[in-house]
């Protein structure tokens, strides 16, 4: 439950729209809620709130000439595991630091700083999600003069980072082999907003009874045109392609001044 943007309640409401359910469960009657306009509209003050400050982060990014990922999935789906092995390879031509966000501890960032990546924690305590003001505090005590890249890893969860414009150049969606071939389809906004997607833990695909042809069929209806990047931070499979893909993202795109949010929070 995450007493910051409300999840348990109204945002089954804002994300209706694309008909999806929820990490906190079936969605509630929120028409039948005696106060539910005034809720509706604290938490679309909320996302204008966010808004405002991704897009200053955006700018902020931009006049640093900093690319930004924002690394989302499901927890345990392997965001740190992959981050761990792909990016000291990256760290030899790139400048780059980790930001994790983890509701508590700093185990993944410490994790990341074994592996020889300059990492920082947040903790979002009772948040389910990172926002653009988090990020802006954290990120003022990294010297972003000093780097190329961000990473950030999200808080795990399919649902509420997918909605929380951070001021990133680009979403990278992991889902693991593990979850299921419909989860496409259950977390839309996840899947149908990013600009990469991963599908990690391909070592265990022998011991899975996924369809992989569906799985993809799936992952297209949301979202016809990312590049989709099978790989296994285990074997190895496919992390050189991964690499390659975040160079080209990442030498390839402006960086855009207008949210692609904005038409999933009306
Ligand atoms: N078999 C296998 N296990 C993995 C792989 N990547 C991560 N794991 C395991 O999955 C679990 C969760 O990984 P973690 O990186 O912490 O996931 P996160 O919560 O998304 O950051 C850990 O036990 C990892 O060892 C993989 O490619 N293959
Ligand atoms: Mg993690
Ligand atoms: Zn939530
Ligand atoms: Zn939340």
């Amino acid at each position: 439950m995450c007493r910051d943007c409300g999840c348990s309640t109204v945002k089954h409401r804002l994300l209706s729209d694309f008909n999806t359910s929820h990490h906190h469960g079936p969605s509630l009657p929120t028409l039948t809620l005696p106060n539910n306009k005034r809720r509706i509209s604290v938490e679309e003050s909320l996302f204008e709130k966010n808004q405002n400050l991704a897009r200053k982060n955006r700018q902020w990014f931009k006049s640093q000439k900093l690319v930004v990922f924002n690394v989302m999935s499901s927890p345990g789906a392997g965001k740190t595991t992959l981050l761990c092995k792909l990016l000291p390879k990256l760290a030899l031509d790139h400048r780059l630091a980790v930001v994790v966000g983890d509701q508590e501890t700093s185990i993944d960032a410490d994790r990341l700083k074994t592996a020889g990546v300059v990492a920082f924690q947040i903790n979002t305590h009772s948040a389910c999600h990172l926002d653009a003001k988090r990020v802006m505090d954290a990120v003022g005590q990294l010297g972003l003069d000093q780097l190329d890249w961000l990473v950030i890893e999200n808080v795990g969860n399919r649902v509420c980072p997918a909605v929380f414009d951070l001021g990133e150049n680009f979403r990278i969606a992991i889902l693991s082999t593990t979850e299921g071939e419909e989860k496409p389809l259950k977390y839309p906004v996840l899947f149908s907003e990013a600009d990469l997607i991963i599908i990690s833990k391909s070592d265990l695909l022998p011991h899975l009874d996924l369809n992989q042809t569906t799985l993809l069929a799936n992952l297209r209806k949301m979202n016809p045109n990312a590049p989709i990047i099978t790989c296994s931070s285990k074997s190895g499979e496919g992390l050189e392609q991964l690499a390659d893909e975040l160079r080209y993202l990442a030498s390839g795109k402006e960086t855009p001044d207008v949210s692609r949010y904005a038409n999933t929070h009306t």
